[in-house]
């Protein structure tokens, strides 16, 4: 590593702004595009690097996270990037060990089994030291981006951490970790405030690292009631949201909470600049519910539109342009690209996003 690279400050002027614009809510000549897991397995440059080195291992080399990072943006015409790290870092640095399993994805050997256990085993860690090599990929990749487009930073939300810490991997029923929330409420709270804690830290330093925008993961928000998901996810995002507010109040906060669009009135009364829809959300409604409050709207086509043909891919995508709106838009899938996507497919997403938005803006 160069000397100037390992640190956060003088980056290279940003060229293409038309993500940070959009999300204020500003002119923009097109619709920015980015794409959940842009760096990931349906890339075989990204196969060929992880060939050579295990998951965790890419994570905490900065050298490699960048590597792969930059990856989709030399390939696509994409308006943001976003760290390559995992969302399961942070149940690490607090003392539990996650191994990648090919073919499966994350498992945790040792799950969390008692309320006990928040006490015996896990650490509040030192998370500046213990997550070091996440703020130095992030400055490296800025650095290494040159400005081309701005770099965004993430973290699990605290209940989607807690589920994986309890689950030991993923899960159909989430049985393990919703029974904690409905037999053990305080251990649970617990658990959830000290990872709120933790979120917080972590994506400041994220911040402070490089990075440009911060997106909150709730993947497994979908799986509660909207009722039980008020009581044991929304006051921990409410915090998350705020706070970081108030120590960085020019950093667009985006939150995804995945098949969760029955909540979006109480998303919308939080700090995130940015909500996350999947395909599942009522695009009109979401809009009525956070045009008034400028906030801005991600997502939504569902990824599986990627399998049709190019023509199929358009179609769809003149469709959620139209719904959504000019403005105030950031496309992105509902979810993640899968492994067996097809990147010339991908090209044509991002294209179509590109032209027929701008298009719309000429009529
Ligand atoms: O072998 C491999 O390369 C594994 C595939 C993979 C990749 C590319 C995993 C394992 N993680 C990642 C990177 C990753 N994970 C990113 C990189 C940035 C990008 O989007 O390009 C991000 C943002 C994550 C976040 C993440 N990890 C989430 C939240 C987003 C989501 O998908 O809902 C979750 C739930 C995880 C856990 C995880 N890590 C990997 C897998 C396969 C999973 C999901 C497993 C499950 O279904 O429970």
């Amino acid at each position: 590593l160069h000397g100037a690279e390992t640190i956060a400050e003088n980056f290279p002027p940003i060229q293409n702004d038309v993500f940070l614009k959009a999300i204020r809510g500003e002119d923009v000549p097109y619709t920015p595009v980015w794409i959940m897991r842009q760096a990931g397995r349906y890339l075989p440059e990204f196969r060929a690097l992880r060939a050579e080195n295990e998951f965790f291992r890419v994570c905490r080399t900065p050298e490699l996270a960048c590597e792969i990072t930059l990856q989709p943006i030399r390939r696509l015409p994409l308006d943001a990037a976003i760290i390559f790290s995992d969302i399961l870092v942070v149940p690490q640095a607090m003392g539990l060990e996650v191994i990648m399993v090919p073919g499966k994805g994350p498992v945790f050997p040792s799950p969390l089994l008692t309320p006990e256990e928040i006490d015996t085993r896990l650490v509040k860690p030192d998370v500046k030291k213990e997550l070091s090599y996440v703020f130095q990929a992030l400055t490296l990749t800025r650095h290494r981006l040159e400005g081309k487009v701005p770099l965004i930073g993430f973290s699990g939300a605290p209940w989607t951490l807690m589920s994986y810490m309890i689950e030991g991997g993923g899960s159909k029923t989430f049985a393990k970790s919703k029974k904690w929330l409905y037999q053990y409420p305080e251990a649970s709270h617990k658990l959830l405030d000290m990872l709120s804690d933790i979120i917080i830290e972590y994506l400041s330093l994220q911040i402070q690292a490089g990075a440009q925008a911060v997106q909150v993961f709730d993947s497994w928000a979908g799986e509660l009631s909207l009722d039980v998901w008020d009581k044991f996810g929304i006051p921990y995002l409410t915090k998350i949201g705020s706070q970081l507010r108030k120590l960085h109040p020019d950093t667009p906060l985006i939150l995804f909470a995945k098949g969760a669009s029955h909540g979006m009135k109480l998303m919308s009364e939080m700090e995130y600049n940015v909500l996350g829809v999947d395909w599942t959300a009522n695009i009109r409604e979401a809009r009525a519910l956070t045009r008034p409050k400028n906030i801005c709207l991600q997502g939504n086509m569902d990824p599986a539109v990627l399998y049709a043909d190019k023509s199929v891919i358009r179609g769809e995508v003149e469709r959620i342009l139209d719904e959504f709106g000019l403005g105030l838009h950031v496309a992105n899938l509902g979810h993640g690209l899968h492994p067996e996507h097809n990147p010339e497919h991908v090209a044509a997403y991002i294209e179509a996003v590109h032209e027929l938005s701008a298009a719309k803006k000429k009529q």
